[in-house]
Parts: structure tokens; sequence; C-alpha cells
């Protein structure tokens, strides 16, 4: 049985060096014992574009290239930070790609994986602005921009994801629960898994399902994450998973 770790909403930047320092010392604590990472999507801040050739990005690609090096098989989903992170960074790691959703087996259980952006089907206008963000021909223009124009647009972007939060209702921004049920349903499975909403907790819904959120991260509290192996699913903080 693969012992398989699930983190995301790191948000990681050249701006939070304490951060990337906190996720470093993770990896050499939390990595000894398991087989497969898997980064459910907003491991950045931003991301604008593979060719990003930043000293930040750099240190990402080598601490990440640290884990395939010690047996560890590396999956990444792409999250609304970081939905521009692709094949070509990817495979330099190596790491995978994942699609959202994507279903795993542990114990018997089918288990989706998702960043769950997708879930909050009550924020309208975010909806809006990804499904603009996401087409082919915006991504085709944004990346062929010079990188310091991409880098003021990202910049941009998180100022105006920043005002949007702060004016929005808690509730806009939670997940839908029908939006879990038909997901839930459509795919036949018993337990979801998902971060981006940053409100870390185990949900235990009808019929024996159960909804993981999974926690983002700061230098204040240790972040939450959950862990799948022969003890079966585990919700926990990092300082104490063992
Ligand atoms: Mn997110």
């Amino acid at each position: 049985m693969k012992e398989r770790l699930f983190i995301s909403d790191l948000h990681l930047s050249a701006a939070a060096p304490e951060l990337f320092a906190l996720f470093q010392r993770v990896l050499d604590q939390h990595t000894q014992d398991i087989d497969q990472l898997f980064i459910l999507g907003d491991l950045v801040d931003a991301w604008i574009g593979d060719d990003d050739d930043s000293a930040f990005t750099q240190e990402l690609k080598y601490t990440l290239a640290a884990l395939p090096k010690r047996g560890i098989e590396l999956f990444f989903m792409a999250g609304n930070r970081d939905f521009l992170l692709g094949p070509d960074f990817l495979s330099q790691i190596p790491a995978t790609l994942l699609p959202d959703p994507t279903i795993i087996e542990v114990m018997g259980q089918r288990v989706l994986l998702t960043h769950g952006d997708g879930l909050c089907t009550d924020d309208v206008s975010y909806q809006a602005f990804k499904s603009q963000v996401r087409s082919p021909d915006w991504q085709s223009q944004f990346l062929s921009q010079p990188l310091a124009q991409r880098r003021l647009t990202a910049q941009h972007l998180r100022e105006l994801s920043q005002h949007a939060s702060a004016t929005k209702a808690e509730t806009i921004m939670d997940v839908n629960a029908d939006a879990v049920d038909s997901l839930m349903a459509e795919h036949h499975v018993s337990v979801i898994i998902h971060g981006h909403t940053h409100r870390p907790a185990r949900h235990p819904l009808s019929d024996m399902r159960e909804r993981i959120v999974l926690g983002d991260w700061s230098t204040e509290t240790p972040p939450w994450a959950c862990r799948s192996g022969s003890n079966g699913l585990i919700f926990q903080t990092l300082a104490t998973l063992s």
C-alpha cells in the first residue's frame, strides 16, 4: 500500500522566504516515510509561465526535484493561482500533472481529489473570471507577453482577487453543498479531498461519505494535511503527523 501525503494552498512566493523555509523543513521531516506527495493546487501565490527564470522558480525546482531523487513520486494539480504551471516545469523535476478532478483508491474507497475552486459555485464573479483565464485564447495571449509584463499583470490580478475576497460574504467563498454532492455522485466516490477555501476540516456527510478540506500554509500555525496508507485516511497538522 502506497503511503501518500496530500497538501495544498502553500502560496509560496519570493516575498515570503520564511514560508519557503517551512516548506523545506516539512519536506525534510515528513517525507521520510511516504511514497507519493500530492500537491492539490496553489503551491505558489502566482505563476506567470514555465519559462519564468527567477531565482525563486529555480529554488522551487531544486527543492521539489530532491523528492524524486529520494524515491518519492510527486503529483501536482493546478489551483487558481498556479493554473499556468504545466508540463514544461514539471518534466524538469520530474512530477506528474493531474487533471482536476482525479480519482484515486484508498483501501477500496474511491477518493476524489480537486483543488476545490470549481465547487464554489455561489461565487458567480469568480467562476466568470475563471472561465476567462482558463480559455486557451487568454492563456496564449498572456504567455506571449514578456516576463516583466506578465509579472505586472499577475500582481494586478492578485490585488483584484484580494479586494474581491475582502468584500464578498464568507458563505459565497465556501463550497456549495449541492456542487459537492453532484460531483461526488457523478464520480461514485465516498471521499472528497480539496483545498482552496482555507477552512481546514473533516466534514462527515450522509451515507458514510466525507469531505476533507486541506489547510492553507502560514508560519504562524502548523498546516493541516491529509495522509493515506495502511492506516486509512488521517487528517492532522503536519507538525504531529507521523
Ligand atoms: Mn485556491
